[in-house]
């Protein structure tokens, strides 16, 4: 655990250390070699004189070396101004090349749009070494880790539930089938029916951040067959308002974090403005949210499909918002029971949730649940669930506080803040023609 991340070698001038990371790139020119070293952090250049008698050695290594290798070097870092990259330059006294790169790499690593994306993901690890690549998993890494941390200052429990299930937790049409022994089992399509057992258990408050499984054969841009979820939940709300209110609070907590870190960042790198939200996100009930995109953007839909958000829908709710709220988020609520889970709250027979929009694409569900057993089994029957889901309705027979949550998909949401595709947005992209690295 000694390496020195190159991001802190101006501590280190003068004096004698050991530097180690991928070769980027080999200039030999007459006098000198020069060497870029990469590692997560930043750059360097390692200058090696010809004609120095003690550098023999070196010499003749870095005539063989290939970029892409690792190398483990011994020298000193000094200061020197005409040095381009960072005013540095190791020099060094020994060179050890710890791992061979083959010479021809199969990908163009420096620039990216020299080979279709799925020739790209071939080579992950190679595609990877990239900056714009690299930089995506930074910035989620650290997404994840302030929302993480806002969960933790409003004192929710982490809690890790299994992702091979009995029974369906959603509906039966998206769950991947595996076999288990004897039997089947299923890879959990959302940990819903578990973070709500936490609840039932009396932990108040708790969230997850776990892989999610859809059997979807979709190929767009927003639809993976596992993505990372963070799903929430919390006991003792009065409606599914509070839990709007808390995702408003915990994205704008977020995005602001996200914004002071890597703003700068974002905008070199992906020409994208993250835009801290200032103001509550709007709030619009389907049907109304219809009726305003018929009369201000002429945008007609079939009765039936105004049941749900179409995708052309969801564009124009961004738009609207925009234009109306100047906001990048909507809030849409009052969709049919019968696009609904079967566990959401109703209230005259409408389900008590929504889906947020943000640019254009839905990235969470979220809802009031229904915490009465009578009524949660007569709505489970109602959608023809019935003995796959005993288990479940067991949890609120003995007891369940009024609760509510969501589940937000992390790659959406950073899809979203890079204006880049999903399978950009995943370290390794799952599809229906996918599985491979
Ligand atoms: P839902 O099915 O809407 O809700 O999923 C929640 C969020 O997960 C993301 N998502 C996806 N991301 C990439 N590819 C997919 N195929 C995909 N499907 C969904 C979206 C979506 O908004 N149990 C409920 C949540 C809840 O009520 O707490 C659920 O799973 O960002």
């Amino acid at each position: 655990m000694n390496k020195i991340f190159f991001k802190d070698l101006e501590k280190y001038y003068d004096k004698e250390i050991e530097i180690s990371g991928f070769v980027e790139n080999i200039r030999n020119i007459k006098w000198v070699q020069f060497l870029v070293l990469r590692d997560s952090t930043d750059r360097v250049q390692v200058t090696i004189e010809k004609s120095e008698e003690k550098n023999k050695e070196m010499v003749e290594l870095v005539n063989t070396l290939t970029v892409e290798s690792t190398v483990k070097v011994t020298g000193t870092l000094k200061k020197n101004e005409n040095v381009r990259l960072r005013g540095m330059e190791f020099i060094p006294t020994k060179i050890e090349v710890t791992s061979e790169s083959d010479p021809e790499l199969p990908i163009n690593i420096h620039d990216k749009d020299a080979q279709l994306l799925d020739q790209r993901l071939d080579y992950r690890w190679l595609d990877l070494r990239n900056e714009y690549n690299f930089n995506i998993f930074k910035i989620q890494s650290y997404l994840v880790k302030v929302m993480r941390e806002f969960m933790y200052s409003k004192d929710f429990t982490e809690i890790h539930t299994p992702k091979l299930i009995g029974a369906a937790s959603e509906s039966g049409s998206e769950v991947f089938e595996v076999k288990y022994f004897d039997r089947k089992a299923y890879l959990a399509q959302s940990p819903q029916f578990y973070k709500q057992m936490a609840i039932a258990s009396g932990f108040d408050r708790v969230f997850e951040v776990a892989p999610v499984f859809r059997a979807e054969n979709s190929n767009t841009s927003r639809h993976t067959t596992e993505f990372t979820g963070f799903d929430l939940e919390f006991a003792y709300i009065d409606s599914y308002e509070d839990v709007m209110d808390f995702e408003e609070e915990l994205l704008t907590y977020a995005l602001d974090k996200v914004n002071v870190k890597y703003g700068d960042l974002i905008k070199e790198l992906y020409n994208k403005e993250l835009i801290v939200p200032k103001n509550k996100f709007p709030r619009v009930k389907l049907a109304d949210l219809y009726d305003i995109l018929e009369e201000k953007y002429d945008y007609k839909v079939d009765e039936e499909e105004k049941n749900d958000l179409t995708t052309e829908g969801e564009r124009l709710a961004y738009r609207y918002a925009m234009e109306e709220f100047n906001s990048e988020f909507i809030f849409v609520t009052d969709f049919p029971k019968d696009k609904r889970a079967f566990y959401h709250m109703r209230k005259n027979d409408v389900p008590q949730g929504y889906d947020l929009i943000y640019r254009g694409v839905e990235i969470t569900t979220g809802a009031q649940r229904e915490h009465r057993y009578d009524v949660l089994k007569k709505q489970a029957l109602e959608k023809g669930l019935d003995k796959d889901i005993e288990f479940y309705l067991e949890f609120f027979k003995y007891g369940c506080p009024p609760h509510g949550g969501f589940g937000l998909g992390v790659d959406r949401l950073t899809m979203l803040i890079l204006d880049i595709s999903i399978k950009e947005a995943m370290m390794l992209f799952r599809g229906p023609n996918r599985l491979n690295p």
